[in-house]
Order: structure tokens, then C-alpha cells, then sequence
């Protein structure tokens, strides 16, 4: 796995932050190493699949990248079931592709649809379960209702929906103390405070969070009937709602 450095050199203009090439080419490594509990939450995540993925179904893996969920739900999934990976950057759905041909699946895996779009013009139907593992966060606020209400819609009665997001918190010392927290990860995981504010100057506009609360009761008006944030690690979160 490539180790993360984009950031370690000063920049003389820290841009907005794109999935592009050189952040493909790192992905594990940045993920793995910015959100804690990220390797917890896919493991729950192939726990869900194997209690909500019904044969016959779609699946859908929203802001996909290089398909971590996307691999262990494969693992769950009866065989006739398929599984549609979406993501927007041709970087990431390039390399998804090189690796699942690379992959040597079970003979009888399901299918996996890549498909490079914005996850907002997605049609889905017929799905058993949806993931939007630290998607929506980039997102553009205003778009976010009608995506979840697609996912409800597409959603069959006693789907599951799992959405992981950086979050906020309307408690200003929640909010201080889960953040430095959250720095203090990064900083036993290797990254340099110059890294750290790079990346954050990068992300500014970008990666929008909000409140576990804000998340919970948009599901809940949107009709969900069980809405269950059921991880929580500093400033970082998941939520499964089911239909
Ligand atoms: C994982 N789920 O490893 N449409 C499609 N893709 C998008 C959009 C959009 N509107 N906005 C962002 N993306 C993955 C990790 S990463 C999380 C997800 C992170 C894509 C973007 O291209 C990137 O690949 C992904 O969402 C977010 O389980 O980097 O913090």
C-alpha cells in the first residue's frame, strides 16, 4: 500500500481538495490513517450485508472509491444479487476495475456494476441495502435530502441504509475537545502538523459536516422507521436506518 504524503512538502497554494490520481494512488493509507474506526465500520459493514443483502436484490456502494465496502458485501451476497459501485472520479472507478479483475472472487460471486457518475443522477430500485460510507459528507448540502429520499425510495420495506460521516456537534466544548481528539490521531498515525493544516485547508469547503442529530431527524421526516446511530469515535460516526 502506497503511503500517504500529498501534503508533507509546503504548497505555495493548497487547492481544493479532488479525488484524482495522486489521491488514488494513496487511498488505503489516507483513509486508514484520517478516520478513526474506518477499518471497524467496514467490518461492520460486512456484518450488515450478510443480515439485510436478499437474493435477487440490488446493492448499492455510493462514493465507491477503490471498493473496500463494495469487496466485503460481495463476500455476503447470494449469488443472483448485484452490486453497484458509483463513485465520480474516473481515478478511483480506473483502479477499482484493475482490481477486480485482479481479484480471484469465489466462482460463484455476484455481479459488480462500476459505474462512474455523480451519486445524486443515480436511478436505483429494488435494493436490499445502500451504503454511503463517508459519501454524503461531500455532497452538496442542498442535494443531500433528495439523495437520501432516492435511497429511501429505491429502498425495499426492511432494507438497511448505512451512512458514515465525519461529524459536528452544536456543543462548542464537544466540539473543541473531539477535534483535537481527532488531530492527535493523525499525529500518532505519522502525519506532520504541516500535513495536517494542509489537508484541512484543502477539505475546507468541501467536506461539510453536521450533527449526529441533523442526520438522525432528516431519516426519521424522510420515513425511516428505525434510525440507529450505532458507532461513534471522536468527530466520526455511522448510522444505519432501515425502511
Ligand atoms: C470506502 N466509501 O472506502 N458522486 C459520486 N462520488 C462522489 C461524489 C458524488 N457526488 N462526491 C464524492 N464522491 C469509500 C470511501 S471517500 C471518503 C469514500 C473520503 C466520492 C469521491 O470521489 C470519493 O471516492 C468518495 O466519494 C469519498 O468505504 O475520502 O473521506
Amino acid at each position: 500500500m502506497s503511503r500517504d504524503n500529498l501534503y508533507s512538502l509546503p504548497r505555495e497554494r493548497v487547492g481544493q481538495f479532488q479525488f484524482d490520481a495522486d489521491v488514488a494512488n494513496v487511498f488505503p493509507d489516507m483513509i486508514s490513517r484520517s478516520v478513526p474506526g474506518y477499518a471497524s465500520i467496514l467490518s461492520v459493514i460486512e456484518q450488515l450485508a450478510g443480515r439485510f443483502v436478499l437474493p435477487g436484490t440490488n446493492v448499492y456502494d455510493l462514493g465507491c472509491s477503490l471498493g473496500a465496502a463494495t469487496l466485503l458485501i460481495r463476500n455476503q451476497a447470494p449469488a443472483d444479487v448485484s452490486i453497484h459501485a458509483v463513485d465520480n472520479s474516473a481515478a478511483m472507478i480506473d483502479r477499482l476495475r484493475d482490481k477486480l479483475d485482479a481479484d480471484a472472487a469465489a466462482p460463484d460471486a455476484c455481479e459488480v456494476h462500476l459505474q462512474l457518475a455523480d451519486i445524486c443522477d443515480v436511478a436505483m430500485n429494488n435494493a436490499s441495502m445502500i451504503v454511503l460510507n463517508f459519501t454524503l459528507q461531500f455532497v452538496p448540502a442542498e442535494k443531500r435530502r433528495g439523495l437520501l429520499q432516492s435511497c429511501f425510495d429505491a429502498l425495499l420495506p426492511g432494507g438497511g441504509l448505512v451512512i458514515s460521516e465525519k461529524v459536528c456537534f452544536d456543543d462548542p466544548g464537544q466540539q473543541s475537545l473531539l477535534t483535537e481528539l481527532h488531530l492527535d490521531f493523525k499525529r500518532a498515525c505519522g502525519y506532520s502538523e504541516l500535513e495536517i493544516a494542509q489537508k484541512r485547508t484543502s477539505l475546507e469547503n468541501t467536506l461539510i459536516p453536521e450533527s449526529i442529530a441533523a442526520h438522525s431527524d432528516r431519516l426519521t421526516e424522510i420515513g425511516f422507521s428505525v434510525v440507529a446511530p450505532w458507532f461513534q469515535c471522536f468527530n466520526f460516526a455511522s448510522i444505519l436506518a432501515v425502511k
